[in-house]
């Protein structure tokens, strides 16, 4: 288990808007390899070796040679500006691990629902606790150089609505999962404007995004 932190990227003094973000999805999709790639400190990890005694258990389809999963969550920091500081915990996508998602998503603002577009079923489960607690998400489709969907057919099999943005990602790739984060943060802001439409804008730019109370 890898969980060295350090802080070789230090907080600004000016970081006021602190906000926890998920990154849920299927087994194998992409979510720890997302957190690694965007974090600005070394990220925190619960990645085991998969072995033989969990065979029975775990599901490999279309990941046969992933040999290590993570069995908590990850965690890792970006800021997003002098105000704005993401906290990103990756969930664990076994199956016997998703009763920690309930307690993953307390207090979260705001989710990624990672895809491969191969396994699109996979992402159902993700979808459905998300909805289930209100949290706001978006879609990032990770490249696996997989089959080609239209948009309109992932839209259709994940049964999300043309207000849930779905965008493509690849992971490993720093500033594309910066894009998703900043599409999500987005959104979310989107969605707290509506919210308070008729309330007056407070002094100092826009307002701080707050968690919906969990249901
Ligand atoms: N081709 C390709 N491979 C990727 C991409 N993102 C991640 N991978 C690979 O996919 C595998 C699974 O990545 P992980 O980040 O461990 O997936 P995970 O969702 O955290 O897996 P669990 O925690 O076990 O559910 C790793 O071998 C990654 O290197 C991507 O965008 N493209
Ligand atoms: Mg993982």
């Amino acid at each position: 288990m890898d969980s060295a932190t350090s802080d070789r990227a230090a907080l600004q003094a000016t970081a006021d808007n602190g906000l926890k973000i998920v990154v849920v999805g299927g087994f194998g999709v992409g979510k720890t390899t997302m957190v690694r790639s965007v974090s600005e400190i070394r990220p925190l990890n619960t990645e085991e070796t998969m072995t033989r005694a969990g065979e029975a258990v775990d599901r490999l389809d279309g990941v046969r040679s992933k040999n290590s999963t993570t069995v908590a969550f990850d965690f890792g920091r970006i800021s997003l500006d002098e105000r704005s500081v993401l906290y990103l915990f990756g969930a664990p996508g076994q199956e016997r691990f998703w009763f920690l998602w309930d307690r993953l998503f307390s207090g979260t603002l705001g989710a990624v629902v990672l895809v491969d577009t191969r396994r699109l079923a996979d992402s159902w489960y993700a979808i459905d606790r998300l909805e289930h607690h209100g949290t706001p998400f978006i879609v990032a489709c990770n490249d696996f150089g997989g089959p080609l969907h239209t948009e309109q057919q992932i839209r259709e099999a994940l049964d999300i609505s043309a207000d849930v943005p779905l965008v493509e990602c690849d992971a490993r790739d720093r500033s594309s999962s910066k894009y998703v984060l900043i599409t999500l943060v987005e959104h979310l802001h989107r969605l707290s404007a509506a919210r308070t439409e008729d309330a007056p804008a407070p002094a100092g730019g826009a307002p701080a995004l707050t968690p919906e109370p969990t249901p």
